[in-house]
């Protein structure tokens, strides 16, 4: 268990830092200069900056990563060794993680314990992909006759990963962890919003024995980098988490030069509450579902279906947690924190206020801590129902901690609740009937459902990815390597 850094550490955590883009093992600014401000969401404070990409930076970033593929000194190594560089990036990542949590947290206002937990699940997926990189082959297969047939995974090549401010440390980890153990290189667009510990776990990289130009980081906005590297035709595969309207963008270009796509788009996911469940058990993970990182999770439970018969009760035991909920500042450490920024706290405020207006009744209402920097994007978490499974606020993701309530009278209407927003991502469902476990957790369109428990993300080991509008492709596990890596079918004729 790591424990959570000081107040100071979390206060002071990358004050003045001058980010970098990294090229080919080298600290380089945007050949233009320009720079992007590192604002805090506590505070709303300038403390850092980062590099202005553009598409020239890119081409740089990507020229890099091809002569690293291309000279092979990483797709040459052996998979044993791959691992072992992973490995060891690991336990960099633990031998700096009071820098690299503080760090997490200032620079995306999440609660310094969700910035621990997110260095934790950083260590794992390099652990857990290094110990992997030996342990995918392909397979041999009976043909005509005189023939010997089998098949090698190879490497997609050059993989660009353009990743959100959400868990920018998480989430470059397992796009990293994968992409590199199958032996490609890689190209990653942090989010302009949260830049910092993607820029630092790349020079960590380094030092952990991975060659120059195997992991590239370029910073800048998303029109401006992100466009430019998922239209560039020297990249073989892209790996995108984010918004659906980015992922539409993004793959439209990737069509273009014919490439490959990873998608994780969010969801609306549903935790399914029937009237026989532990509900003493669900509730806090209900709550906690919602308000992890602000609800600023793809993962976010943030749609909850209540049996009838208990909704009334389990419905106002949801309202006095919330009622007691407080957004505080990151070094507040407490269960809530900002929202990354203006605009996210604007549309996640617009979002309810068209909820009220239209009439969905406010169950409860948190607050925000008195003592809040007036700087800073707090949002008080509310618990809206009955909500009208038509409304604005039942079928879009707010990414923010915002919980819709909603009753039910069985099972299939539960079905029909759950599989009803064009989303499908997570869903949890709670109930002591071990047939209707099994029923639902199997008709619900969700990439991982949970049976008495959520996730929210889940582990590392465990397949993740959406249906539908939650996009496709799947993330962490060991499915995450079949993604990021295509087979070859050798067919010797011995005629
Ligand atoms: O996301 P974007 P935004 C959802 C969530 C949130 C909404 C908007 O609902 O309210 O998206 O957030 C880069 N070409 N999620 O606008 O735009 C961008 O720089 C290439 C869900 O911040 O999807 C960043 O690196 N790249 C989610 C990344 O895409 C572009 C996590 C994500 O930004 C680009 C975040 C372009 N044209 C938001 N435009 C999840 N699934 O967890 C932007 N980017």
């Amino acid at each position: 268990m790591l424990k959570t850094p000081d107040t100071k550490l979390l206060r002071e955590a990358g004050e003045g830092t001058r980010g970098a883009n990294l090229v080919a093992g080298n600290r380089v600014d945007a050949a233009s200069g320009e720079r992007i401000d590192v604002v805090c969401p506590s505070d709303g404070a300038v403390f850092a900056s980062i590099p202005r990409s553009a598409a020239v930076d890119v081409d740089a970033a990507v020229a890099a990563a091809r002569t690293a593929f291309e000279n092979r000194p990483w797709a040459r190594m052996t998979a044993t060794e791959r691992g072992r560089s992973l490995t060891r990036l690991g336990e960099l990542v633990d031998r700096h993680r009071d820098e690299l949590a503080a760090l997490e947290s200032r620079d995306t206002g999440k609660p310094a314990r969700q910035g621990v937990a997110d260095v934790a699940a950083a260590i794992r997926y390099f652990e857990y992909y290094g110990g992997a990189a030996d342990k995918v082959h392909g397979d041999q297969i009976p043909f005509l006759d005189g023939y010997t047939v089998f098949t090698t995974r190879e490497p997609h090549g050059v993989v660009a990963g353009i990743i959100p401010w959400n868990y920018p440390l998480q989430i470059l980890a397992r796009v990293a962890g994968a992409a590199l153990a199958m032996g490609n290189t890689l190209v990653v667009k942090p989010a302009e919003d949260a830049s910092l510990t993607a820029l630092r776990v790349a020079e960590l990289a380094l030092e952990a024995g991975i060659p120059p130009g195997v992991l590239n980081v370029v910073t800048g906005y998303g029109a401006e980098a992100g466009a430019a590297l998922s239209a560039h035709p020297g990249i073989d595969y892209v790996t995108f988490t984010g918004s659906p309207a980015t992922g539409t963008a993004i793959q439209a270009a990737a069509a273009k030069n014919n490439r490959g796509v990873t998608m994780e788009l969010g969801g609306k996911s549903p935790q399914v509450v029937f009237a026989d469940a532990d509900l003493d058990a669900a509730l806090p993970v209900v709550v906690n579902a919602i308000i992890q990182n602000g609800g600023q999770t793809c993962s976010a439970g943030s749609r909850v279906l209540v049996e009838k018969p208990v909704y009334d009760d389990f419905v106002s035991a949801l309202a006095k947690r919330f009622s007691a909920l407080l957004a505080e500042p990151h070094y507040a450490d407490g269960d809530l924190g900002p929202l990354i920024n203006a605009r996210q706290a604007g549309r996640v405020a617009s979002m309810i206020a068209g909820a009220e207006a239209a009439g969905i009744p406010v169950l409860a209402r948190g607050a925000v801590a008195a003592d809040a920097p007036s700087g800073g994007h707090y949002q008080a978490p509310v618990l809206f129902g009955p909500v009208d499974p038509q409304a604005v606020i039942a079928r879009e993701e707010v990414f923010g901690p915002v919980l819709a309530a909603f009753p039910f009278d069985g099972e299939e209407e539960a079905v029909r609740l759950a599989n009803g927003t064009e989303y499908g991502l997570v869903a949890g469902v709670w109930t002591r009937d071990g047939g209707r476990q099994h029923r639902v957790a199997r008709r619900i369109r969700a990439g991982q459902v949970y049976v008495n428990g959520y996730g929210a993300g889940g582990g590392v080991e465990l397949p993740f990815g959406g249906f539908g509008k939650s996009g496709h492709g799947r993330e962490k596990g060991f499915e995450a390597l079949i993604d990021m890596s295509a087979t070859r079918t050798i067919v010797f004729n011995h005629g």
